[in-house]
């Protein structure tokens, strides 16, 4: 980077150039924001979609969901008045450490305390779910503070980031200052730096892992952050240790891999659950070990002996006390602990794989008939065997939460080292928008949402938005009438019985969202067999315009519940 070539220009033009250096392919908005910006980008030729979407949370998931795809920063923007909704979509890529920068308009110091037209103070809604949260008040600070935004997105344990430029719409983007958009290629995507561990902390918790008889790694979402797979399986194998993984983590080792036993924690396989909850040793590598992955801190239990390998050195030990703390990136520690691993302590493990691997096989042969059911309305454990069976080998899944969630996590394999798998970090409605943003960001890979009636319900306009600017998505809705993970939830609180009125407080009208989609521009298929799903598939998958598939099922059907 070189520094002293100002020139001239707006800060619309600085930011155009600046997007464009980063390599951003989309930005996703609600209008009017940053106008002068979008000329420029236009006029300056980038190249970038500008995406004007339905509302600003469906924005900042798109934005999310391109992220997580790309590891490179998802971009989505708001008016002053949208802020707040633009502010809530982050809430998700906070808790899912995706590198989301935010950008809105806001206070103009002339008429601030004025009653002016739909301002207020947005910035303290940014703070819970930002790692830089900061205004920018004059035209030339554009270059560095665009630059400190990426910076800060993709460093360390990634997130989002906001940026409130003056004006409710931020019309300082047309104010002129001497300017020069340099930008950082090193700060375009994570990881930015990749720290190597120091060689005693390598080599201590090496020796802890090859020590033990019935050891166990936890593979979180730093493994992907990291792009670290590779490594995690070659390790896994070299020392024959059983992987789980967190739901975020899921796609660090196919869940066909002999060594694989599922998604530990709440939303979970109860083989996963009960490998961990037997094992001796338990590894932690670039997991929170926050409540959804140990079940509230039961998967292991408090006093397992635990190593931990993570980027963020605040995390080590958060939750267990730790015999071996490695602070590093992911692949650099696989790669040096596979360089020097003994790979004759795999012995010692023969007694623990059988006993992991019959664990697996109670699991399979326990939800056998229900992944295989051909009952009508449709099982959703069969609809993730059908998933598993035929999804391309290098798909993008993206999965909603509550039943989405405990479904795809606890019945869906994934097959092949190239599929990637991502999933809402809490928030119902995330999904499908992330989704979209994910074949923004992946337009030549499938990809496949997987998520409930309620959770399309919330961003359901943007369907029009898929078809508008040709986002061939294939969604796939669970489509059972209501939101029937709080079915047990209201039952219980009626006296343990299911009654109408509790039944009201869940259930909404049967509606065709296929039918629906087609109206909108998109194409639908409605599916009510379950042999019929494959090839429902694979018409949407050719189809070459953003599908949903509606899929009729069980409203009874309800997600087995975590074993400790
Ligand atoms: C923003 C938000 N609000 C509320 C919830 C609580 N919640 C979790 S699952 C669920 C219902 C899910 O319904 P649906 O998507 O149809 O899936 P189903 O349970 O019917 O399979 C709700 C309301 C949430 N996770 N996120
Ligand atoms: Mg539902």
């Amino acid at each position: 980077m070189q520094l002293g070539h100002n020139r001239r220009m707006t800060g619309a033009q600085c930011l155009a150039d600046m997007l464009k250096g980063y390599g951003v392919t989309h930005v996703f908005h609600v209008p009017a924001v940053l106008r002068t910006t979008f000329a420029e980008m236009e006029r300056r030729d980038t190249g970038i979609k500008r995406l004007h979407v339905h509302g600003e949370k469906a924005a900042a998931y798109m934005a999310d969901g391109y992220a997580r795809a790309s590891g490179m920063p998802g971009i989505c923007m708001a008016q002053v008045i949208g802020a707040l909704n633009l502010a809530a979509g982050l809430r998700d890529a906070w808790l899912a450490h995706s590198p989301v920068i935010a950008m809105t308009g806001g206070r103009e110091p002339k008429t601030k305390f004025r009653k002016v037209y739909q301002e207020i103070d947005d910035m303290p809604a940014f703070e819970p779910v930002t790692k830089f949260n900061a205004t920018v008040d004059d035209v030339g600070r554009f270059p560095d503070m665009v630059r400190q935004a990426f910076r800060t997105a993709v460093t360390g344990c990634p997130g989002p980031v906001h940026l409130q430029f003056r004006g409710n719409e931020g019309q300082i983007d047309a104010e002129e200052a001497e300017m020069e958009p340099l930008i950082e290629p090193q700060f375009a995507r994570v990881p930015a730096f990749r720290p190597v561990p120091d060689e005693d902390s390598v080599r201590a918790a090496l020796k802890l892992l090859e020590e033990s008889a019935r050891p166990v790694i936890v593979a979180g979402g730093g493994v992907r952050a990291s792009g670290a797979r590779t490594e995690l399986v070659a390790f896994a194998e070299a020392l024959q240790i059983p992987v789980a993984t967190s739901l975020n983590g899921k796609d660090s080792i196919p869940g066909t891999h002999p060594l694989s036993v599922g998604v530990v924690g709440t939303y979970s396989r109860e083989s996963a659950n009960r490998v961990v909850n037997a094992a001796d040793l338990v590894c932690f590598i670039g997991s929170e070990t926050g409540g959804m992955t140990t079940h509230f801190w039961a998967v292991p239990k408090i006093g397992t002996p635990a190593i931990q390998i993570d980027i963020e050195p605040e995390a080590l030990g958060r939750n267990y006390p730790l015999a071996a703390a490695v602070n590093a990136d992911a692949k650099a520690t696989l790669a040096r602990m596979i360089a020097v691993a003994d790979r004759a302590s795999a012995a010692k493990r023969q007694a623990w794989l059988a006993a992991v691997q019959k664990t697996c096989g109670e699991w399979r042969a326990k939800y056998k008939s229900a992944l295989e059911s051909e009952a009508v309305p449709i099982r959703p454990e069969r609809l993730c065997r059908e998933l598993t069976g035929h999804m391309p080998d290098d798909a993008i899944v993206i999965v909603d939460t509550g039943h989405a969630g405990m479904w795809m996590g606890g019945m869906f394999d994934l097959t092949s080292p190239r599929q990637r798998y991502m999933r809402s970090a809490g928030h119902l409605g995330w999904a499908f928008p992330a989704g979209l943003g994910a074949k923004c960001a992946c337009p030549d890979r499938p990809v496949v949402t997987f998520t409930g009636d309620a959770g399309l319900w919330y961003h359901i306009a943007e369907i029009e938005t898929a078809a508008r600017w040709g986002i061939n998505a294939v969604t796939v809705v669970n489509n059972n009438g209501g939101g029937n993970q709080s079915k047990r939830g209201f039952d219980r609180v009626y006296g343990g019985q299911q009654t109408a009125k509790a039944r009201e407080l869940w259930t909404f009208s049967q509606v065709n969202f296929a039918r629906i989609a087609e109206d909108m521009g998109a194409m639908g298929i409605r599916v009510e067999q379950a042999s019929a799903f494959p090839a429902a598939l694979h018409q949407a998958l050719a189809a070459a315009r953003p599908v949903v598939i509606d899929v009729v099922t069980d409203i009874e059907a309800l997600a087995p519940l975590a074993v400790t």
